[in-house]
């Protein structure tokens, strides 16, 4: 069986997971968030990481249906969670090919609507670099899904090529900042430099600003002290299965 083969058939069999990773607040530290995050749990390989799939799912287009999948469990999970108040908002990744697909609004919307989950609880992460692929076209698809009321994230800013006029266009409700500016920022202070232009120009656009890759306590301080306002890392929690998430959930609740 060929990999396309093989994913196809974890599919069916309903071999694929998601993790998720919790985002908090940094003024008081609140669970704001939680991002998304696929795994294979492969019978034989056992649990496989994204990256040995997601590259050959872009590849052979099969990106899209995963993309599907990973919607369609973010909707049921927000069913869950909105109404006994457990997380107000999950993210989930969109790849290049997804913002090219001329359904995907259309098929998001029906899968929201099939689980009873509300749109505004859905934030979509758009690395810059897709949205650069093809700026017209991704603009059509943000401004569909922003009318839709999905909340829309910059993933990996800072590693791409975007404009300030590009940003200004996009309808977007956040940047993330690049886990490689902010894993060493304690002890690089060009890192350091870095991340606190993200978040003047962040705030200058009326964006929300999120770190991800906070290793550590004296990271979370220095965001903090920054004006950072949202934190994503190790320091705060691992990308978990569902169970364990809604465990540590509620015990910080
Ligand atoms: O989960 P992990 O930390 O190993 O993720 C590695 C990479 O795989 C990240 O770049 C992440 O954005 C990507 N990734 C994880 N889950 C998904 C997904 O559901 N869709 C897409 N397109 N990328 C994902
Ligand atoms: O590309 P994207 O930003 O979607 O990828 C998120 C990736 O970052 C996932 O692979 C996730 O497991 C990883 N990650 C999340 N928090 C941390 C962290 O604090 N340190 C490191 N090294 N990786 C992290
Ligand atoms: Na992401
Ligand atoms: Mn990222």
């Amino acid at each position: 069986l060929t990999l396309l083969g093989e994913m196809r058939r974890a599919l069916q069999r309903q071999e694929l997971r998601l993790f998720v990773q919790p985002k908090l607040h940094l003024l008081d530290g609140t669970l704001v968030g939680a991002e998304a995050l696929v795994r294979w749990q492969h019978p034989e390989r056992g649990l496989v990481p994204p990256l040995e799939f997601i590259p050959f799912a872009e590849e052979t287009g099969f990106i899209h249906e995963l993309s599907l999948w990973v919607i369609d469990e973010a909707a049921r999970l927000l069913a869950r969670w909105g109404p006994i108040g457990l997380l107000p908002r999950l993210s989930v990744n969109l790849s290049v090919h997804d913002l090219m697909k001329a359904d995907l609004v259309t098929q998001l919307a029906a899968r929201l609507q099939h689980h009873g989950a509300s749109p505004q609880a859905l934030c979509l992460e758009i690395t810059e670099s897709a949205i650069m692929n093809d700026p017209q076209r991704a603009l059509q698809t943000l401004q569909a899904l922003k009318a839709l009321g999905c909340k829309l994230s910059i993933d990996d800013f800072g590693t791409g090529y975007s404009s300030y006029a590009t940003l200004r266009n996009l309808p977007v409700d956040e940047l993330k900042i690049d886990m490689s500016f902010v894993r060493a920022m304690e002890k690089v202070p060009k890192d350091a430099m870095i991340v606190r232009s993200i978040i003047e120009v962040a705030h200058n656009l009326n964006l929300s600003v999120v770190a991800e890759g906070v290793e550590n306590e004296a990271i979370w301080q220095q965001l903090a002290t920054l004006g950072c306002d949202e934190a994503q890392g190790w320091h705060i929690g691992r990308p978990m299965p569902v169970e364990s998430f809604e465990a540590w959930a509620r015990e910080r609740a």
